[in-house]
């Protein structure tokens, strides 16, 4: 391959400095001391092959690759492609063991002869099709089964066996079929090639460097893509945008003179069924063009996106398409020559659309130079003002990318008007992996109960449709990455379990997030789990289950948003975007707290939501306590459903807050003996300054309250 390919060879970091996360080879071991069977062909079928080998060779298996029906080996283990199949177990046989099979095959080889004829009458019969990324498993006379229509269905289906362990080859049970909800499943870096003079390498990462990118060049370590490749297959991510969409003038070249670099983490990640998408500038055909415009409505502009796209389709053809932050916290956008949203989008599409390409048009539109005495703007309002009126203007092959809530991935907020207002156009959902405002990945914080949440969530009330349902009919979801060249991925070990769980979530939205938690611990602790399984369990259950609560009630109250440290937004600064430009604000005086976001006196914002959300929003009485503060202004003696007044709920919660992180630190300390020492040491370190930021952010916030209203706790506790 091309130059930084070989020039990393030589120097990248021995992989077993880098932490296996969810697949330590000890996950491997049930399939690895098995005898299996990959028929197929194909890249994705060479990948399977190459994990079964890996796994075989460790544990003492074997892995055959298309034997013939002369000389089928016995074997305890099928990974199959339905065209692979010998044509007697097609729908319209009897299951049975195909006599051509049957005559040579040993007692073994027969059973597994009936177990691939059964699954595949079986899946037939089911009528549908496993489509392009779905499997169907089975157990029949000893043998275990996984057939796949087309390749990346394979690959799933063999991390699914992984997930499974031991328990894949228990006892017989019939054909269960599995297929993604969401067709997209894609993670954004917010990676800088360049190193950013304020944001550094990545934009709000917390894991240290990109894994992509350093200091302007190709970071070239393949090893550890590629792990990171098979991490985020094995959870179920299948897209991969590789730079920041903040996109500065380096970044802007990797759509053109650096396509090279592109090529080859493409080349990476595809063995593992994931496209990669770029993040451009939608002033190229200015900044790299050398155009006098980039309005989308002019022909020289047109013709330069349709041409710089075939030049990406020719060195990648299964590239996965363009995301865009345009008209956003100073990005250039369409109303640089007074055209909209959808004119923008249109015109990247169209140079997409031949090759089967999408754009993703972030819907993060907002005006960041708002005046704070002017309280008749609201930021929550702007994706809605400015992407609704353009609802069925979308080419097909645009994906409006909207973050989950109206404000910016916010520890509490409800879910974005947004996602129920335009049902002609498809929709993506994006969610906040790294932790930004959830405690930058040096406090606990798992975040799968507020994701679920979300995706579960009714737009129009009773109909039964969810986010989830919007998304998956749509663009699918989205979530910016948190991984970075630390050790552990994630800079806090436990953040790992966030990058998991957001990937299962996208395969299945209705997973309990407490189920996923169990496949991430049993996965990656599982060469510690021998000493005492139960207790590491429970232990990570009692610190990880309710963290994002627990992190809720030390930080902002009642879904009021912020009060976070002013640019790298870490630890508390009740005021520190009160007077600031960026329509973040709580207005707490001597009085009360919380925007009025109401229709009959505030901003309106409650008239973004469809029925029941307008109404229940709208009224002080229905609205649920923890979004209070978001749509209403209120006094501190207010009286929540709870039975709590305001006031005397931010200082229960604060307390309580702290109390839960100095007791997660207790639990941690029983694992002394039951984890890796080098996890435990790090988890050790950052719950040390969870409990430090904890406190720090009761006393402030508290204090604060307190010397606002002059009302004192009611347990006379110490407000400062
Ligand atoms: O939350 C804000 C972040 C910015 C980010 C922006 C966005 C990439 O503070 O760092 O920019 O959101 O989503 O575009």
């Amino acid at each position: 391959m091309r130059r930084h390919r070989d020039q990393v060879r030589m120097s990248t970091p021995d992989p077993t400095d880098v932490h296996p996360a969810w697949l330590p080879d000890e996950a491997w071991r049930a399939i690895g001391v098995r005898r299996i069977l990959v028929c197929g062909e194909g890249a994705l079928v060479d990948t399977v092959q190459a994990e079964v080998e890996r796994a075989a060779d460790r544990y003492g298996g074997t892995a055959r690759r298309n034997p013939t029906e002369a000389d089928l080996p016995p074997a305890d283990l099928v990974l199959a492609l339905t065209d692979a199949l010998p044509p007697d177990s097609s729908p319209a046989t009897e299951p049975g063991p195909p006599e051509t099979l049957t005559a040579t095959a040993t007692a073994t080889a027969t059973a597994v002869a009936t177990a691939i004829a059964q699954l595949g009458t079986a899946t037939a019969q089911l009528g549908e099709s496993l489509g392009v990324e779905g499997f169907a498993l089975a157990r029949h006379a000893g043998v275990t089964v996984v057939l796949a229509d087309a390749p990346a269905g394979l690959l799933y289906g063999l991390f699914e066996l992984v997930r499974l362990g031991e328990a894949a080859f228990g006892p017989t049970h019939p054909v269960r079929v599995h297929r993604p909800v969401m067709a997209r499943r894609m993670l954004d870096h917010w990676d800088n090639v360049d190193v950013h003079p304020v944001m550094g390498q990545v934009e709000r990462g917390y894991a240290g460097g990109s894994i992509f990118w350093q200091d302007g060049r190709p970071r070239g370590d393949v090893a550890r893509v590629t792990a990171y490749a098979r991490l985020l297959a094995a959870c179920g991510i299948n897209a991969v945008s590789v730079n920041n969409v903040n996109v500065h003038a380096i970044e802007a070249r990797l759509l053109t003179e650096r396509l090279d670099d592109v090529v080859d983490l493409a080349d990476l990640l595809r063995p593992y069924a994931i496209r990669v998408h770029l993040a451009v500038t939608f002033a190229a055909p200015v900044v790299l063009g050398g155009l006098p415009t980039a309005d989308p409505l002019d022909q020289a502009v047109r013709d330069w996106w349709a041409e710089t796209t075939a030049r990406v389709y020719a060195r990648i053809p299964d590239f996965g398409g363009y995301l865009v932050k345009a008209d956003s916290e100073g990005q250039p956008g369409p109303f640089s020559y007074g055209r909209d949203h959808a004119d923008g989008a249109n015109l990247l599409a169209e140079a997409l659309a031949p090759y089967g390409g999408v754009v993703h048009w972030r819907a993060f539109v907002y005006n960041h130079r708002q005046d704070w005495r002017d309280r008749s703007t609201d930021r929550a309002r702007a994706a809605y003002d400015h992407f609704a009126p353009l609802d069925g203007r979308f080419r097909d092959n645009v994906i409006v990318q909207v973050k989950h809530g109206p404000m910016d991935f916010q520890t509490r907020e409800p879910v974005s008007p947004v996602i129920a207002a335009m049902p002609g156009t498809r929709l993506a959902v994006e969610f906040q992996v790294t932790q930004e405002y959830t405690g930058q990945q040096r406090h606990v914080c798992y975040l799968a109960p507020w994701w679920s949440e979300i995706l579960r969530f009714a737009p129009w009330g009773d109909d039964g449709r969810t986010v989830a349902d919007v998304a998956a009919g749509g663009g699918g979801l989205v979530a910016v990455s948190n991984v970075g060249d630390d050790r552990f991925w994630t800079g806090h070990p436990l953040a790992q379990a966030n990058l998991y769980a957001f990937g299962r979530l996208c395969w299945n939205p209705r997973l309990r997030p407490q189920e996923v938690l169990d496949e991430w611990i049993d996965l990656t602790f599982a060469p510690d789990a021998r000493v005492d399984p139960e207790l590491l369990r429970r232990t990570l259950h009692e610190i990880m289950d309710d963290s994002w609560r627990t992190y809720e009630r030390y930080t902002a109250p009642l879904g009021v948003g912020f009060m976070v440290r002013p640019g790298h937004h870490y630890g508390p600064d009740v005021d520190g975007y009160e007077y600031t430009p960026w329509g973040t604000y709580h207005f707490a005086d001597r009085d009360g707290v919380g925007v009025d976001r109401t229709r009959a006196t505030g901003t309106g914002f409650t008239g973004q939501y469809p029925p029941p959300w307008s109404e229940l929003y709208e009224s002080i009485d229905t609205c649920p306590d923890e979004l209070l503060l978001f749509f209403h202004h209120v006094p501190y003696g207010h009286l929540l459903h709870s039975g709590s007044t305001v006031i005397q709920h931010i200082y229960d919660t604060h307390f309580e807050g702290v109390r839960e992180v100095e007791a997660m630190c207790r639990r941690w300390e029983w694992l002394a003996r039951l984890v890796d020492p080098a996890v435990h040491a790090r988890v050790t370190e950052r719950l040390a300054e969870q409990v430090r930021c904890a406190r720090e952010w009761c006393d402030q916030v508290n204090a604060y309250f307190h010397r606002k209203s002059g009302i004192p706790d009611a347990h006379g506790r110490a407000l400062h």
